[in-house]
């Protein structure tokens, strides 16, 4: 076990996201982007549920994970490797080829609904107390100095994003995941790409239908501009 957390500072800062909350809202959002890009047409998001659990940082070095770090305030968070490394779905070595020698992928790590369910049971008869909800006992769990602890809990990880690269990645959203996925990094099976406001409001209202029934709690979606040149134009 540990002594404590090593702070870790972040080399890209790990932003956070803008909220809408009605579909007015995000036809503004949707009219922005298009006013600050000078675009007359529809723009291709990459649609992806927000999953509710704890961002984290996970960097590979000639394909080996090296370090793994909670998000913390975006510039700084913590050095978790240990507890990083009992992740089953988060691989020790990236599969296939072509990655670059130096790569930082971003992701969020969760507990899902039935694995909260039984580990609450087990809590609730060995200590007595329990977790109000999975995106609690998946931050407690990452929280352990022992990672023994962690290993023992129904943790998942799913990839959303890449942070530094030392080589040129996909100009895509969707493709970058795609490729992460190929890497042997999991990624939402709930991913799609929509063009135009309507198409976004379809995935929105059609995903909403299923939301009690995903395996895992979710707090939002994420609409990104699926073009990664754009959002950085976009500032
Ligand atoms: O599923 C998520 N919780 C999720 C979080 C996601 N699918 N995409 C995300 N994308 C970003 C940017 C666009 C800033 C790379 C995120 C987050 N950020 C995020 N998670 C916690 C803070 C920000």
């Amino acid at each position: 076990a540990l002594a404590a957390f090593v702070a870790v500072r972040h080399e890209l800062p790990m932003l956070s996201l803008d909220n809408v909350f009605s579909e007015e809202e995000f036809r503004g959002f949707d009219r922005r982007v298009r006013e600050r890009l000078g675009e007359e047409g529809d723009i291709t998001y990459c649609c992806e549920p927000k999953l509710d659990g704890v961002a984290l940082s996970l960097l590979y070095e000639d394909g080996a994970l090296v370090r793994g770090a909670t998000r913390g305030d975006g510039a700084s968070g913590e050095d978790i490797t240990a507890n990083v490394r009992t992740i089953a779905s988060i691989p020790l070595r990236l599969l296939g080829e072509g990655w670059p020698q130096r790569l930082e992928v971003r992701g969020e790590v969760y507990m899902p609904r039935a694995g909260f369910e039984a580990f609450n049971r087990r809590a609730l008869e060995t200590e007595g107390k329990t977790f109000v909800n999975p995106r609690n006992a998946a931050a407690g769990s990452l929280r352990q100095l022992d990672s023994r602890i962690t290993a023992q809990r129904p943790l998942e990880f799913c990839v959303y994003g890449a942070g530094v690269s030392s080589a040129a990645l996909s100009g895509r959203q969707s493709q970058l995941l795609a490729q992460l996925r190929d890497w042997g990094l999991r990624c939402s099976p709930e991913v799609k790409v929509a063009t135009g406001v309507a198409a976004c409001l379809e995935y929105y209202a059609e995903l909403l239908g299923r939301r009690a029934r995903l395996p895992h709690d979710i707090d939002g979606i994420v609409f990104k501009v699926d073009s990664i040149a754009l959002p950085e134009r976009l500032g």
